[in-house]
């Protein structure tokens, strides 16, 4: 576990406004949320990024999406949804702990960049 600050959060060493739960994630509300609905989706195992998850045999990454697409219908977000997850530095990864951005509850942007 190391010092990742999402591990800790996940082992319930830092408190969190958890969400959800399943064997394969973790999922709780942004500390600093930039829509009315702002959850992050972590593997509950150490990974860096999506580049790691994709170098895996099996399909946690699918089930990441999964478990964000059920979290928006549980939030009621049936009028629309944005999905992010930010890779290394110029994508300006802050936590080097994979998560999923789950945004909603308004109209949001459409820059994307
Ligand atoms: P990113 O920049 O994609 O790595 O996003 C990291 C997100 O994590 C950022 O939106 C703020 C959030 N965050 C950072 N520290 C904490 C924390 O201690 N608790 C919670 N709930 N969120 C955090």
């Amino acid at each position: 576990m190391g010092d990742c600050l999402f591990c800790r959060i996940i082992a319930g060493e830092i408190p969190s406004q958890k969400v959800y739960e399943d064997e394969k994630c973790y999922a709780f509300r942004d500390i600093n949320p930039q829509a009315p609905v702002h959850i992050l989706i972590a593997p509950k195992e150490h990974m860096r990024n999506i580049t790691e998850c994709a170098e895996r045999e099996d399909d946690l990454a699918g089930s990441l999406m999964k478990a964000a697409v059920k979290i928006a219908k549980a939030e009621g977000l049936e009028n629309g949804f944005r999905l992010v997850t930010n890779n290394g530095q110029d994508g300006c990864q802050s936590v080097d702990h994979l998560h999923i951005h789950l945004m909603g509850g308004k109209k949001l942007s459409e820059r994307m960049s």
